[in-house]
């Protein structure tokens, strides 16, 4: 099978095998797994944060941080696809107590000109924003990424305001990648930053948190309250110190390979795509005027051998990573273009 359904897919390397076999560990709700510790200092060092916390999963991380940056009752402006919003079982609600005001845009990817009209202040008649949330790279947008101006000047805004930015950086070494700049300019501007080890950077499982120390003291007991204490981490921590200091320089070969695969798919009849706007790891199409469904074609092409997985009813979206080499993407574009040509004869 050629997986791009996602990066969240990939299996942990060899080394990262070794690495975890052989970690050091502790109990970590007192503080005392050295490998996490590690980990979560490499990780402030690496985001130019104070403080650092490993998570089980992006959605705890995002989780915490929004809290820690909100009160109940107020809101968290972000963009209307964004993870916080449609895949995280209305979790800012469900937890923080915030709702949520999107932002419609074309690529994911906010400006502060759409962001200012709707930041609210303390009023008898609303409630007031607690929080900005941005997503880079944006997922559903295409793994689109934000220039660093646009978060000074969300940040900057915000700041004014009296209002905190989250920035959900799952893919954020993907950003620093496509942009050729340290991870830690492009989150300097924000409160806090959520990234992945678990995705394209290849850890089994693991995300982290990081942002002034104060935040990340409380974020570790908002850890524990939602089941997060995970003891002997270290032997996950292990394979996110190898994602942190290595896989992650090799991510501009993904993104290469999802610009290989979009030019093929853009080519077959019935797919719209540009794949110029192809600038990491995700390809996002729309299959509508070959009259297949996304759920159609995903079936068609897993009997062929390639998962891809749709987006909404015309829309499909493929991640490229480490586990998918260049010839795979070309055999995979190969299949969509048999998969989509087998309906025009019928
Ligand atoms: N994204 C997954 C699915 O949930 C859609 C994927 O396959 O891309 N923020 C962003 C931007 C994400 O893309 C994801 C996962 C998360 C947060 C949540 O991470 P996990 O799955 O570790 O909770």
């Amino acid at each position: 099978m050629i997986d791009l359904r996602s990066d969240t897919v990939t299996k942990p390397t060899p080394e990262m095998r070794r690495a975890m076999a052989e970690a050091e560990v502790g109990d970590d709700v007192y503080g005392e797994d050295p490998t996490v510790n590690l980990l979560e200092q490499r990780a402030a060092e690496i985001t130019g944060k104070e403080a650092a916390l490993f998570v089980p999963t992006g959605t705890m991380g995002n989780t915490i941080a929004v809290k820690l940056l909100t009160e109940h009752g107020q809101e968290v402006i972000c963009d209307s696809r964004a993870h916080i919003l449609d895949y995280e079982l209305s979790m800012t609600a469900w937890f923080s107590g915030c709702l949520i005001r999107a932002i419609p845009t074309e690529d994911g990817i906010l400006e502060w000109s759409q962001i200012r009209p709707l930041v609210k202040p303390v009023h008898p008649h609303y409630a007031p924003t607690g929080a900005i949330e941005i997503e880079n790279t944006h997922n559903m947008g295409g793994g689109t990424v934000y220039s660093l101006a646009a978060i000074r000047e969300i940040s900057n805004g915000a700041h004014e305001l009296g209002v905190k930015v989250h920035m959900d950086g799952a893919r954020v070494f993907n950003a620093a990648a496509a942009l050729r700049v340290p991870v830690e300019d492009i989150v300097a501007p924000v409160d806090t930053v959520m990234f992945c080890l678990s995705k394209a950077l290849g850890a089994p499982a693991g995300s982290m948190v990081a942002g002034p120390a104060a935040l990340i003291d409380k974020g570790r007991l908002l850890r524990k309250r939602l089941g997060g204490g995970m003891r002997q981490a270290g032997v996950l921590a292990a394979a996110g110190l190898i994602a942190l200091e290595e896989t992650r320089t090799r991510l501009s070969e993904d993104h290469a390979n999802a610009r290989f695969f979009a030019e093929g798919v853009a080519r077959i009849h019935g797919v719209e795509l540009d794949p110029r706007k192809v600038a990491t790891n995700i390809v996002v199409f729309d299959i509508g005027a070959t009259g297949l469904t996304s759920g159609e074609l995903s079936r068609r092409l897993k009997q062929r051998g390639v998962l891809i997985n749709g987006i909404g009813h015309s829309h499909m979206r493929a991640v490229t990573h480490y586990d998918v080499t260049r010839a795979e993407c070309a055999q995979a574009v190969e299949t969509l273009a048999e998969a989509v040509a087998r309906v025009a004869i019928n």
